[in-house]
């Protein structure tokens, strides 16, 4: 397809929200330092064979105390916006309002105002996975009292960060949390209940995201004049035969069993597609259960969860196949077998330094048409990056071909196919700790040494790449 293929060279539109990202967890270290609580990630990297090598993020980038040395990278290379996240037992150690830490707060804000004086504006995600511990012991997030206590935490975050914070997001990815943290266990709290909990789990923060979004909308909107939406994540689903019907329906299924189910209920109309409605439901009978195992919301629930976003935050890294599959009823009840699809990667794509990511730029195009065509939201990428394997490269070709190549997507999605896309944010502005992966892959415009107690960084090539992007807004003919 040589339209797909073609690089489109022009500027991006005046205004372009240019910014990189990072998480509390994945860089800052200081684990158990000036009062922060313990959080479900320092629980589940302390279990022994959690996470490979057995790394842990006690220490990390240390941006704990490095962070100004983090805001003179992106001063660097020009970068005016900053995506971090709060880590909430740094600000609550106990999850609750019972002991709030003044020290954590000084850390953000020492950080913001650091940020303002380098004319760097920060987007701040709420939770980004690290959940307080004391919190998680009474059942994480199945159990609907987080709702309030999210919401109590959420609120004291607008009050003494707003003033300085335009861009709010209230969750990073929450079908990782259900999935892989009550799902497959792979990520904290380490729990396997993939056919059951992963409802119950996404239910409750649909609900805790749509309280915190009202009480910014009701209380502190007015004053600080900003806007609060949610990060979601997926991979585009692309037909394997588009002249095949099953298959384009496929896609469609796997789509809204990933973005629409909790797409549809904060963009669309309060509810959940009528596709997952249908198939778990039907599936549930099938397997002997009274009452389907996806919970409703009621109609009250339904008018207070619409509409509860601001903008339509979007990490996209890669895409799949798919097809119909018809093995979907097996036992046990699964989120896996509940869609009847069927997903793979062409062996063709490029690798990177992750199992799951494959390098497809065309899917990203496809993607921002896919979200603008159902939400009808202004998109901000919150995440797009590639990972290497762990080694020491500074001139790292293929991130360089992935961000030239991505971005350059994005430019066809406004340009081409008229995809309101305001910011778009590379993963990572340095290596951090990736999760159940430790220190193996690495996502970083920054190399970090991870055995240097000094934890130095070391810009990659890949900074100075997406630098000239961001200067020249996009591409000039002479690149
Ligand atoms: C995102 N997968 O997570 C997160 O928001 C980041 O914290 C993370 O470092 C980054 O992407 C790179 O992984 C994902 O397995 C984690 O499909 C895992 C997957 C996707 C996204």
């Amino acid at each position: 397809d040589p339209e797909r293929d073609a690089f489109l060279y022009g500027t991006f539109p005046e205004g372009f929200i240019w910014s990189s990202a990072t998480s509390s967890y994945q860089i800052e270290g200081a684990w158990n330092e000036d009062g922060k609580g313990v959080c479900n990630w320092d629980t589940f990297s302390h279990t022994k064979c959690s996470i490979q090598n057995g790394d842990t993020g006690d220490v990390a980038c240390d941006s704990y105390h490095k962070y100004k040395e983090d805001v003179a990278l992106m001063k660097a290379m020009g970068l005016k916006y900053y995506r971090f996240s709060i880590s909430w037992p740094r600000v609550l150690p106990d999850g609750t309002l019972n002991n709030v830490n003044e020290a954590g707060i000084a850390y953000y804000n020492n950080l913001i105002d650091e940020l303002r004086l380098n004319d760097i504006i920060p987007m701040v995600t709420l939770f980004h996975w690290d959940t307080p511990q004391t919190l998680e012991d009474l059942g994480g997030w199945d159990n609907e009292d987080i709702i309030d206590r999210f919401n109590d935490y959420a609120e004291i975050c607008f009050k003494k960060f707003g003033d300085r914070v335009p861009l709010w997001i209230t969750f990073n990815e929450p079908w990782i949390t259900s999935v892989k943290g009550y799902g497959t266990g792979e990520f904290a709290p380490g729990i396997k209940e993939i056919g059951t909990k992963v409802y119950r789990v996404s239910h409750n923060i649909i609900k805790a995201h749509a309280k915190a979004w009202h009480t910014y909308d009701d209380k502190y909107r007015k004053l600080q004049g900003g806007k609060a939406g949610i990060t979601l994540d997926g991979d585009f689903a692309e037909p394997f035969d588009r002249s095949n019907k099953a298959h384009v329906e496929a896609a469609e299924t796997f789509l809204q069993f990933k973005f629409g189910w909790f797409a549809h209920p904060i963009f669309v109309n309060g509810d959940y597609p009528e596709i997952m409605k249908t198939k778990i439901a039907s599936k549930s009978i099938a397997q002997g259960l009274g009452t389907s195992r996806l919970p409703e919301f009621s109609q009250e629930e339904k008018a207070y969860i619409k509409g509860t976003s601001d903008f339509f935050g979007l990490n996209a890294y890669t895409t799949q196949y798919a097809t119909d599959a018809t093995e979907g009823l097996s036992h046990p009840p699964s989120y896996w077998n509940d869609p009847d699809v069927k997903t793979w990667q062409d062996e063709g794509w490029p690798k990177s330094g992750s199992s799951w990511l494959r390098v497809v730029p065309w899917g990203l195009r496809r993607l921002l048409k896919w979200v603008n065509d159902r939400y009808h939201a202004p998109i901000y990428i919150t995440e797009n990056g590639v990972s290497t394997s762990d080694v020491f490269e500074l001139d790292d070709q293929l991130r360089q071909k992935f961000y030239q190549a991505y971005v350059n997507e994005v430019l066809k999605a406004i340009k081409l196919d008229g995809v309101d896309v305001r910011g778009y944010t590379a993963w990572s502005l340095l290596d951090n700790f990736e999760w159940a992966s430790g220190y193996s892959e690495r996502f970083g415009m920054h190399y970090v040494d991870f055995n240097d107690p000094e934890r130095p960084r070391t810009a990659k090539k890949s900074a100075s790449l997406y630098s000239k992007i961001v200067k020249e807004n996009g591409f000039v003919k002479e690149l």
